[in-house]
């Protein structure tokens, strides 16, 4: 062939070359700059998987999105976190976390939520970098974002309200405020009332007096101050990082079910969950990255609207959303429930080439009779349709095609060895493995760190 054989960096300690006999030496094995993306909706299990993957690493890194993920974890001894800007490393001590570029930041949310983990004994000074190029999400993008949901009515996205939208969409105008505008805030005030000016020009229900911006200036120059200790170029620091062999897990927010690009548009968040989404949100090349774990859960949940083609929406999807305790991290809402989509999950490989899956919450299926598997997408009148539509028309119609495959009784939560899974279980797991064509590496089996079985 005239071109070379692709060879991601790997990155293997030296302990881990003897024998990758333990599973800690297997989980060393990843490459040195690895992902971990969610590859359905949304609320897999990223956080989890990252936190217990970050003692590996020295950096973990966010890319995109902002205090719209609800990253849920828990400590060795049960105490439980929900992270939404901070990356789940921080829990590691050793870790560094960076928040990139294309990642969206309210300041305010940012210093509650290190207030909130340093209250709990975790200590995050010095142990947290702010991208200078990330942009600023204010209070008022939150307000717009409600507004924005509010005259949408009966076709409402189903937001988080957490302005995610309307701050990336000053970014995308190129009239958005970044971190390194902090640095100047003799030419922030005007910036910042061109976005007030805007907003009021837009909605009917917004408005600004001069009283409100010259709070919000004093407000920011605090935040100016404070934040300046954690003021990165982040580009610079990843790149070097990754020159001198450091380890790099960069954990993604939402999914790629929910990208601006391969969701289900308009039903999709305003940043790129996917792969691509690691090189544009932290400035680093594609060529550096080697694994990539698509964390999946086993049955699909979404909250928020758009389609669903295997939503359950009688006693079966109730069953699964209290077993599963789904129930929105940020927002609180309830999850809708369904089973897994693997036309959506084939798809979801396709785009990032995973290397491996992690397959979560299979505890949750325990005592379902039958269990099935969403195998192939059909239009009305029976023709199939190999991948996902992006016309939502289509999609809204489309009927699927299962697989049933008997469930099992008892309660796994307590197994820690892929063989001493039920038979059940352990075939539905190497079906869905089977159709997909991407191995499964890790299964969760409770939302504690020790709950999931190396395979
Ligand atoms: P947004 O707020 O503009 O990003 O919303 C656009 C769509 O993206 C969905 N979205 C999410 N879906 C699942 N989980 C998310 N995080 C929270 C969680 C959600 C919560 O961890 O549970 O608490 O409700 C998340 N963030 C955004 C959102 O539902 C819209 O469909
Ligand atoms: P993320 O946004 O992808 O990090 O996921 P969330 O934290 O929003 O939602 C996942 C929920 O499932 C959290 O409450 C986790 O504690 C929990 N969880 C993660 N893995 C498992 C698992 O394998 N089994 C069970 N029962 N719960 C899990
Ligand atoms: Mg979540």
């Amino acid at each position: 062939p005239r071109w070379t054989q692709l060879s991601p960096l790997r990155w293997v300690p030296p302990q881990a070359a003897l024998a990758a006999e333990s599973d800690a030496d297997k989980v060393r094995s990843l490459s040195q700059v690895a992902g971990v993306l969610g590859s359905q909706w949304g609320d897999e299990g990223k956080g989890k998987l990252v936190d217990i993957l970050a003692k590996n690493f020295d950096i973990v890194a966010r890319c995109q999105g902002g205090a719209n993920a609800g990253h849920t974890i828990y400590n060795s001894e049960g105490k439980k976190f929900a992270l939404h800007l901070i990356p789940s490393g921080i829990l590691n001590e050793e870790t560094m976390c960076v928040i990139g570029n294309g990642v969206v930041i309210h300041l305010p949310g940012f210093f509650k939520e290190i207030d909130g983990l340093e209250s709990n004994g975790v200590s995050c000074a010095g142990r947290i970098l702010v991208s200078d190029r990330a942009h600023l999400l204010f209070d008022f993008h939150q307000t717009v974002d409600g507004l924005r949901e509010a005259e949408l009515a009966n076709s409402l996205i189903g937001t988080t309200k957490r302005g995610i939208g309307p701050c990336y969409s000053n970014k995308v105008n190129r009239n958005g405020l970044r971190v390194c505008d902090l640095r100047h805030m003799d030419t922030f005030k005007d910036k910042l009332e061109v976005l007030l000016r805007d907003a009021a020009m837009r909605f009917k229900g917004f408005d600004y007096d001069v009283f409100f911006l010259k709070e919000e200036m004093e407000r920011y120059k605090r935040f100016a101050e404070k934040l300046e200790p954690f003021i990165t170029d982040t580009v610079y620091f990843m790149n070097k990082s990754i020159q001198e062999r450091k380890g790099v897990l960069v954990e993604g927010g939402q999914a790629t079910m929910l990208d601006i690009d391969f969701g289900t548009y308009p039903f999709v968040t305003s940043s790129s969950p996917s792969a691509g989404g690691i090189c544009t949100g932290l400035g680093i090349s594609p060529r550096s990255i080697g694994d990539l774990i698509g964390v999946v859960k086993a049955y699909t949940t979404r909250v928020g609207s758009g389609p669903f083609p295997t939503e359950l929406l009688g006693k079966t999807g109730d069953t699964l959303r209290m077993a599963g305790m789904e129930f929105g991290t940020v927002t609180g809402r309830p999850r809708r429930c369904g089973w897994l989509d693997l036309v959506a999950l084939k798809y979801c490989c396709q785009i990032n080439g995973f290397s491996s899956l992690n397959l979560t919450k299979l505890d949750v299926l325990s005592g379902f009779l039958e269990i099935k598997l969403g195998v192939s997408y059909h239009k009305p009148g029976g023709e199939r349709v190999e991948s996902l539509p992006a016309d939502l028309e289509l999609l809204e119609q489309i009927q699927v095609k299962y697989e049933v495959l008997p469930g099992w009784e008892s309660d796994i939560s307590s197994v820690r060895n892929y063989k001493d899974l039920p038979q059940a279980a352990r075939n539905y797991v190497e079906r869905i493995e089977e159709i997909v064509g991407v191995p499964i590496h890790y299964i969760g089996v409770g939302p504690g760190r020790d709950a999931l079985i190396f395979k």
